[in-house]
């Protein structure tokens, strides 16, 4: 009995201790209260608001445990500066988050520039209720005071319980952001998500870290690194051909068709087309049927960054992610350098796959965001504003720019998981595999195909469609290998290894108005997209590094590489390790495969490269004479 009672009153917290604690929570409410009411984080169900009131204690309890730590006491002062910190860095984000609507990064922290833009001073972002930030500080030296408290010491079970707990939250706080958002950690998306499940403080320890990675990466160069990847890609320097300066000084404007793969045009439901429009452009356009796409983890900023870039992306991320702030010399760079101005459309929030940042690397002028949309729940569904809303809306946006431009315009209501919350947009009737998602997404295809002919209309009432050309891509697959069984219902056959990579195939559209359309059958990939485009435009680069190659160019090599190390030649697919043949699916040794894996993964290698040790600030860029 009388050793119950002791462990009990040694269990009873001192008075220091239960000071410790108050400051704990007065932090911690805090920054749920600074997430909740000052980031405009969409919180969609009780177990997402549960995780933002979560996520601050893990990184609140290791504050104090390194604070003890760092002197191997913990003063009131020491608690008192350990609070402030945490309490400044939520400051500092909701200030900035007042301008920007998106959170500081490590870049950001760096880069004078950025304050620059704050507007004058961040001073004017400051309000008078800002005081509130830190009255728990104030009242914390107060209680400090009057109770007389000064140093805190950590018993062993004290220290113990701390590390313990705060590791089991970390570890909590991660599984349940992963039940909510698979790959957060290794694919990053948004900062926006980022803040949302891992709470400010976790996010930015774990911004630090990838930004830790990448510097590590980046020293490793050398000047002398360039040469090789410039004696590789310079092997092929192509020929002006009869597609050369076709479209000179024309706007170029590009669309990014969300998840749109090539097997869904002509295909027919019911006996309705799913891509009416679509069907009918390609015949007056280059229509490219052998492209594939080459994306990553970060599909849809992937397939941006390959054909801004002719770059490939990286084995595991996104490109936009991780080395926003490298040198590149993408297309809209090389175009504004040559009097265009250049502008993305895009109705998603503009800290998702990092654009805000990523596009000032890749000289982009604009960046039409959801902020200049009208979006409402009416008019939006899933990622955000529809298709339809989102063209009709950026024809008075487009207006504006002075000509020629170079206008992006990224898509996004065929996204997974392929809804459509109105009946007025349902088009077509659904497949029956019963599988849902490849059920539904033959509808919201179709939707695409619509809101693309509505667009052309837009363009040609508005004076724009006849001098400009008009270049259509799918970004990346729509139906993943999960749902190969419903695939092979839909097309009738088994799918194979070597019909998953066929199923890779996106349509790839250059439409020229007054020029006669032709079925292309060139094998290639979204890395061949900038060159191609800066021929028809007449444009020479100059010193450019670029993997692809002109897909008119009459000495091209046919073939396409993909990001796992898989291949598709003229004869032959090789992946999984298995090289196939095209006419008959038969495998063939892969010693006759055209291509050798090794050769493939060099390339890939070299490309990334260039991206992780951030070699284009070592080329010499001035135009070849
Ligand atoms: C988000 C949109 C979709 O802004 O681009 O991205 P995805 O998930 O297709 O990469
Ligand atoms: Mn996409």
């Amino acid at each position: 009995m009388k050793g119950l009672s002791a462990v009990v009153k040694n269990l009873r917290p001192s008075r220091e201790e239960k000071f410790l604690f108050l400051a704990m929570i007065f932090l911690w409410l805090k920054s749920y209260i600074v997430s909740r009411l000052l980031f405009d984080l969409p919180i969609e169900n009780m177990l997402q608001e549960f995780i933002l009131l979560l996520n601050p204690i893990g990184p609140v309890i290791l504050l104090f445990l390194f604070a003890y730590a760092f002197r191997r006491k913990l003063s009131i002062r020491g608690i008192l500066i350990s609070s402030f910190l945490f309490t400044f860095l939520s400051y500092a984000n909701a200030v900035y988050y007042r301008f920007f609507n998106d959170f500081i990064t490590i870049p950001v922290l760096f880069q004078v520039k950025n304050f620059g833009d704050l507007g004058g001073s961040a001073l004017e972002l400051m309000q008078p209720l800002d005081v509130l930030f830190f009255v728990d500080l104030v009242l914390l030296a107060v209680i400090a005071r009057k109770k007389d408290i000064k140093l805190v010491t950590f018993k062993k079970p004290l220290k113990r319980g701390m590390i313990l707990a705060a590791v089991a939250l970390l570890v909590f706080n991660v599984l349940l952001a992963e039940t909510q958002r698979p790959q957060l950690l290794t694919r990053t998306f948004d900062r926006e998500m980022l803040v949302k499940y891992l709470g400010v403080y976790n996010y930015h320890l774990y911004d630090l870290f990838m930004h830790s990675k990448a510097s590590a990466q980046r020293a490793f160069a050398e000047g002398s690194d360039i040469i090789e990847v410039e004696n590789y890609v310079n092997d092929g320097v192509d020929e002006p051909n009869e597609m050369t300066g076709i479209a000179k000084g024309k706007n170029v404007i590009l669309i990014s068709m969300e998840s749109l793969q090539s097997w869904v045009l002509n295909y027919e439901v019911e006996g309705q087309p799913v891509t009416p429009f679509l069907n009918e452009l390609i015949k007056d356009s280059f229509y490219f049927e052998n492209f594939y796409h080459q994306t990553g983890q970060g599909k849809t900023s992937d397939a941006e960054f390959l054909i801004d870039n002719s770059l490939y992306p990286l084995p595991s991320g996104a490109v936009f992610t991780t080395n926003a702030q490298n040198e590149f010399y993408a297309l809209p760079e090389i175009l504004r350098n040559n009097g265009y101005t250049t502008a993305s459309f895009h109705g998603n929030n503009k800290s998702f796959w990092n654009r805000d940042l990523m596009y000032k690397s890749l000289g982009y002028d604009h960046f039409f965001d959801e902020t200049y949309f009208n979006v409402t729940d009416d008019n939006s569904v899933n990622y955000g504003l529809k298709d339809i809303p989102f063209f009709e809306q950026s024809i008075p946006l487009l207006k504006s720019l002075p000509q020629p431009f170079h206008a992006k315009f990224i898509t996004l209501t065929n996204h997974f998981p392929y809804i459509l919350d109105k009946e007025e947009d349902v088009m077509i009737p659904r497949l029956t595999t019963g599988d849902g998602s490849v059920d539904r997404y033959v509808q919201t295809v179709r939707y695409l195909d619509e809101s693309l002919k509505i667009f052309f209309d837009l363009l040609k009432q508005n004076g724009i469609y006849e001098n400009s050309i008009i270049v259509l891509y799918g970004d990346h697959y729509g139906i993943s290998k999960n749902h190969n069984k419903a695939m092979s219902q839909v097309i009738g056959k088994e799918i194979t290894p070597d019909l998953h990579v066929e199923l890779q195939k996106v349509p790839f559209i250059i439409h020229v108005p007054g020029m006669e359309g032709k079925k292309m059958k060139t094998i290639g990939g979204q890395i061949d997209v900038k060159p191609t485009l800066l021929n028809l435009l007449g444009i020479d680069p100059g010193n450019d590094i670029s993997f692809g190659e002109d897909l008119f160019s009459e000495t091209r090599k046919d073939f396409v590489i993909f990001r796992d190390g898989s291949f598709v030649t003229k004869e032959f697919i090789y992946t999984e390790g298995t090289c196939y043949s095209k006419a008959n699916g038969s495998v063939i040794d892969p010693i006759f495969c055209e291509k050798s894996s090794e050769e493939v993964g060099y390339e890939l290698a070299l490309s990334d490269k260039v991206i992780q040790r951030d070699l284009l600030r070592f080329l010499n860029q001035s135009p070849v004479e």
